[in-house]
């Protein structure tokens, strides 16, 4: 590592200011007040189960969950789900906010209720129809409280995974020794906590299946199967011996592999599908 003398010295001013267009991917879309920036209604479709995402490890989760509760014949899950392309800003129109006053994907909305149910924050969205429908949440409180430890855990890891290493490694305009350290450290050590624990466990709170998995295998499946931010060899994601094995039972499931094509607006033309209505909308992709 470079010592912090012979590193670039950033002096902070005494009172941060909004350098507009300071550079990176995503730069054009952050900013540092919250709210809507322009008026825009979301759409609606014919199911209660209204979803706002995009297909990113965060929105994946949550299609992953409704498309497991419909192979397994829910029917009252069938869902429409709509893009909000996050590079385009649509996560700030005045709909969306009013759906997630965070501007992030995914938002759910449910409108079996009156007035309509609104959820924000993948944990909450997934808890909330698992607790709906009584699946992927195990009743007894013992293993209740397993499945909602790992899935907070997800819930804090991620950000540095994501907006630590990731960004950091894959996408800031400058790499940087001192920042790509220390979040490789952290998400080095996570795949170790969780390869300690797959080592003694089929799934991550013992032989059942559940919502901690679909959180979980969204972000850490991508890392070791799918070289997300292009890192496999950099993190070694091939000696996490029990991720992987755990990570290719579930990437096999079908309703995984609908899941991750919900809102996809990148990748081979066959595996896009900005929109999803109906079970019809996969075809033969
Ligand atoms: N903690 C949130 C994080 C959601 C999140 O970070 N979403 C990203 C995409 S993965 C997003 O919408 N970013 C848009 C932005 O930051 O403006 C959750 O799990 O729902």
């Amino acid at each position: 590592m470079n010592d912090s003398s012979t590193a670039t010295e950033y002096v902070p001013p005494k009172v941060w200011t909004w350098q507009q267009g300071s550079g990176g991917r995503f730069a054009k879309i952050n900013r540092p007040i919250a709210g809507p920036t322009h008026d825009k209604e979301l759409p609606v479709g014919d199911h209660d189960l209204q979803l706002y995402s995009l297909a990113t490890p965060n929105g994946v989760k949550v299609t992953v969950l409704l498309e497991e509760l419909l192979e397994l014949g829910i029917a009252e899950a069938e869902y429409d789900a709509w893009l909000i392309n996050i590079g385009d800003g649509e996560q700030f129109g005045s709909g969306f906010v009013a759906a997630n006053p965070n501007s992030k994907i995914p938002a759910l909305v449910d409108r079996s209720t009156t007035p309509p149910t609104r959820v924000f924050e993948s944990g909450a969205i997934l808890v909330y129809l698992a607790e709906k429908f009584e699946r992927y949440l195990p009743h007894v409180p013992s293993a209740r409280a397993e499945c909602l430890s790992w899935l907070f855990w997800q819930m804090g890891s991620a950000p540095y995974l994501g907006g630590g290493f990731g960004h950091f490694y894959a996408y800031a305009p400058t790499k940087i020794e001192y920042c790509i350290d220390r979040y490789t450290m952290e998400v080095k050590r996570q795949l170790d906590v969780l390869d300690r624990n797959l080592a003694e466990r089929e799934y991550l709170i013992g032989d059942e299946y559940t919502i901690a998995d679909m959180a979980n295998y969204a972000w850490y499946g991508a890392l070791v199967l799918h070289d997300l931010y292009s890192a496999s060899e950099f993190l070694d994601v091939a000696s996490y011996r029990h991720v992987q094995r755990w990570a290719r039972a579930i990437d096999v499931r079908p309703a995984v592999v609908r899941g991750k094509r919900v809102n996809k607006v990148w990748g081979p033309e066959e595996e896009r599908m900005p929109e999803r209505h109906s079970a019809a909308d996969f075809g033969a992709g």
